[in-house]
């Protein structure tokens, strides 16, 4: 029997951190579509995450991304976010948008661009002292195309030298995220392409140095739970990048592609333990031609509600059917929770949470829509690259 009070608290205290980006506009290598009202400054990517917290109730942080994000005074920032409710959260790195980084960033074969790769990194951190930010999250586009390009081993030897002087500047509470991509855009060999890579160095640096989990970020049919399974038992489960894909780093709504994908790694992070604010859980999404404020609305529901059959599964019985070896009557244990429609649920959970139980219906009815095209007028949008 699951404790349904436990359930709803749990649901209620979640956190799903929505990242600057997914505000602004984005596009493939075709084509940015510009969309009407898009912020024009990070403020602005603020106020539109203030909205999704507002109807959600449980994404109360914002994801920087720098130098997209670089503002003059960050204190001046995170003050303009706690007005509206909201915190800033972790610092992602960029060191993928620099002529210099054409052969990669910490990985360089020159040591002068490795230095200026390990020197924005620093700069992060610097900025996470001033935003009070927890988590540095790590993401390097390095690699090769070519076999014979440059020395496999000698890049992990680069990597791991950079990795280690970042984690000496790591303040108390501090954090490194370190993300792995199996491919893109380097096509032959990527320095962090899976999560072995990233486990592999982040045991070596130490307790702060975790691994990140982007859902987009493998082969297709890779089983994610399980690797979700595994790091959260070693304890080097930082956090997720969630979204979903149909064939490579598609970065569209989490559980729009798979629902049942994100259900059973839910179920993973619920019976490991780490539905805690240890493992971050943020969005890792891009909008490139539905709405952006009620894409980003959906995906936290999306969560919301794998998360909530996760909590739904009656451990008791699964365990019990597990030992008898009951192979069907423990997946059905697993399927009746999933086949279980959580929208009553969360929406008493919303009820009590003195929020509409409707999230996208409170947006539509707020006005900001309509609000946002009517003012946002003139000036440069934010997008990939600002
Ligand atoms: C890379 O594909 C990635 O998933 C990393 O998390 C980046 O920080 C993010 O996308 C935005 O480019
Ligand atoms: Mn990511």
């Amino acid at each position: 029997m699951t404790d349904l009070a436990a359930v709803k608290t749990a649901l209620k205290t979640q956190a799903v951190e929505t990242p600057s980006w997914a505000y602004g506009n984005s596009g493939t290598r075709f084509k940015v579509f510009a969309q009407q009202g898009v912020p024009r400054t990070v403020k602005e990517k603020l106020d539109d995450a203030a909205q999704v917290h507002a109807v959600t109730g449980i994404a109360p942080t914002v994801a920087l991304h720098i130098p997209w994000d670089t503002v003059d005074d960050y204190a001046d920032l995170a003050e303009h976010a706690e007005k509206r409710g909201l915190g800033l959260g972790t610092v992602n790195s960029n060191t993928f948008q620099d002529d210099a980084y054409r052969l990669g960033s910490v990985c360089h074969p020159d040591p002068a661009v490795r230095r200026k790769a390990v020197g924005h990194l620093l700069d992060c951190v610097d900025i996470m002292d001033a935003t009070g930010s927890r988590d540095l999250k790590l993401w390097f586009a390095d690699g090769t195309n070519y076999p014979g390009q440059d020395d496999i081993r000698a890049r992990q030897d680069r990597l791991a030298e950079a990795l280690a002087q970042v984690y000496a500047r790591l303040g108390e509470g501090q954090r490194m995220l370190l993300e792995y991509k199996l491919f893109e855009p380097a096509f032959y060999t990527t320095d962090v392409p899976d999560w072995g890579t990233a486990y592999a160095h982040c045991l070596k640096l130490g307790p702060k140095a975790q691994v990140v989990v982007d859902t987009g970020h493998h082969a297709p049919g890779t089983n994610i739970e399980f690797i979700v399974a595994t790091l959260l038992r070693e304890r080097k489960l930082g956090g997720f990048d969630f979204n979903s894909r149909f064939y490579a780093d598609d970065d569209l709504m989490v559980g729009a592609a798979d629902p049942f994908q994100l259900f059973r790694i839910m179920c993973e992070v619920v019976g490991g333990g780490g539905l805690t604010s240890e493992v971050a859980f943020m969005l890792d999404q891009c909008h490139n031609i539905e709405a952006k404020i009620p894409a980003i609305i959906r995906s936290v529901m999306n969560v919301q509600e794998a998360t909530a059959k996760a909590l739904l599964v009656d451990r008791e019985a699964l365990a019990a059917a597990q030992t008898a070896g009951d192979v069907l009557g423990a997946n059905a244990v697993l399927m009746d929770a999933y086949d279980t429609d959580v929208r009553p649920l969360l929406r008493e959970v919303r009820d009590e949470m003195g929020l509409d139980p409707d999230p996208l219906a409170a947006y539509r009815r707020s006005g900001w829509a309509e609000r946002i095209v009517a003012e946002r007028v003139g000036g440069q949008q934010a997008g990939w690259g600002a």
